[in-house]
Order: structure tokens, then sequence, then C-alpha cells
């Protein structure tokens, strides 16, 4: 999809807020794409989809995690970890996009994942540094961002299961399983 098109699709289905932070995410996935020779391409589709469900009513999501092969323990989770994975397929029911990394890259931006591919930790990192983020720490990450990407991933990782156990909040496996397994990347394995 011409990425004009795919602009046009998405922007009805957000705030304007949300939208703008969405232009964010896409330039800041090219860059980060270019600066690690991933496909710039790819990163522009998956970064302009990335939240395309993020407002849509709770009970149609929990409907496409049921009748899905989506894992069920999402509904066990906070449904702000909804929007990712139900993105994932409403891009292809509704749109037609069937590239699996496009997929999962949305899927995953949320939380992360084991074994993440380079596309996966683009979206990522992208959604965390993006010019308006002005979380605590993120400063340091995007100052990273510009010499390892998995560690910078990694940073990111980090300060968001402190921030969440920081407020009692619980986190979902997959946010740790990104955690763990970035740390051994970045310690060789171990
Ligand atoms: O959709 P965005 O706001 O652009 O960003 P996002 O998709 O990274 O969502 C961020 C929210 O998700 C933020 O409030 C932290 C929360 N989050 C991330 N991982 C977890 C989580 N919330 C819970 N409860 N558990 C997690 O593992
Ligand atoms: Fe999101
Ligand atoms: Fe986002």
């Amino acid at each position: 999809m011409e990425i004009d098109l795919a602009i046009e699709k998405v922007k009805p289905h957000l705030t304007d807020a949300r939208f703008k932070h969405t232009l964010r995410v896409v330039d800041t996935a090219v860059k980060l794409a270019q600066t690690y020779h991933e496909s710039a391409v790819k990163a522009e589709l998956a970064a302009v989809f990335h939240d395309y469900a993020k407002y849509r009513p709770l009970r149609e999501m929990e409907h496409w995690i049921k009748k899905s092969t989506l894992p069920k323990d999402l509904l066990k989770y906070h449904s702000e970890l909804w929007h990712g994975p139900v993105g994932a397929l409403l891009v292809e029911a509704e749109h037609g996009i069937t590239d699996c990394e496009i997929q999962d890259a949305i899927h995953y931006h949320t939380t992360g994942r084991a074994n993440m591919s380079k596309l996966d930790k683009v979206i990522f990192l992208a959604d965390y540094i993006e010019p308006g983020r002005n979380f605590p720490g993120v400063e340091e990450v995007r100052e990273m961002a510009e010499l390892d990407l998995t560690k910078a991933c990694w940073m990111a990782s980090k300060n968001t299961i402190s921030h969440l156990m920081g407020k009692n909040a619980a986190v979902y496996p997959d946010t740790f399983y990104a955690y763990n397994d970035l740390t051994r990347q970045l310690n060789g394995g171990i």
C-alpha cells in the first residue's frame, strides 16, 4: 500500500493528538530503519498502522481476541495491551496487509517479545522515543538509539517495567520476555 493512502486510511480512526503521534512515530521509525539497515518501506507502513486499533470499542477488541488465535490471557490484563494484537489482525481484515513482519511489528509494539525482529525493535523503539514523548529517562534512550538498537530497546523495556511496577500494575508476560531476551542479547547469551 502506498504510504499516502495508508495515512488517509488511518486518520479517521485516530484522535488529532494520536494522529500527530503516529506521524512522529513514522518519521522516527524511518530514521531508525535507515540507521540499522531495515526496510524503510516496511517501517513506514508498520508505523502508520501501529495504533490503528487504539480507539476501537473494548467489546469489539474483546470479540477479535476471542474469535481469533490471539492469546486469551490478554483478556486478563489491561485493555491498553489489546490494540497492538488486534491492530495486527485489523490491518489484514480491513486493508489486506498480509506482510507478517509488518503485522508482528504492530502486534508487539507495546510489549515487545522474545526474539524481536529488527522491524519489531524499530517500531517498539520509535513509539517510545518519538519527539513528543517525555517519559523520565527518554532522553538517554534517544541517545542510545543512535548507537545501539538492541540496547536502546532494552532501556525502554526496563523503564516500562519499572514504571509499571512503580504503580503496582500487572506486567504482561511478553513484556518480561522482551526484557529478559534483550538482556541476554546484550550479555552474549547468558
Ligand atoms: O499506544 P501508545 O500510547 O502510543 O503506546 P503503547 O502502545 O506503548 O502503550 C503504552 C501503554 O501500555 C503505557 O500506558 C504502558 C502500557 N504497557 C506496556 N506494557 C505493559 C503495559 N501495561 C500493562 N498493564 N502491562 C504491560 O506489560
Ligand atoms: Fe500503541
Ligand atoms: Fe503509539
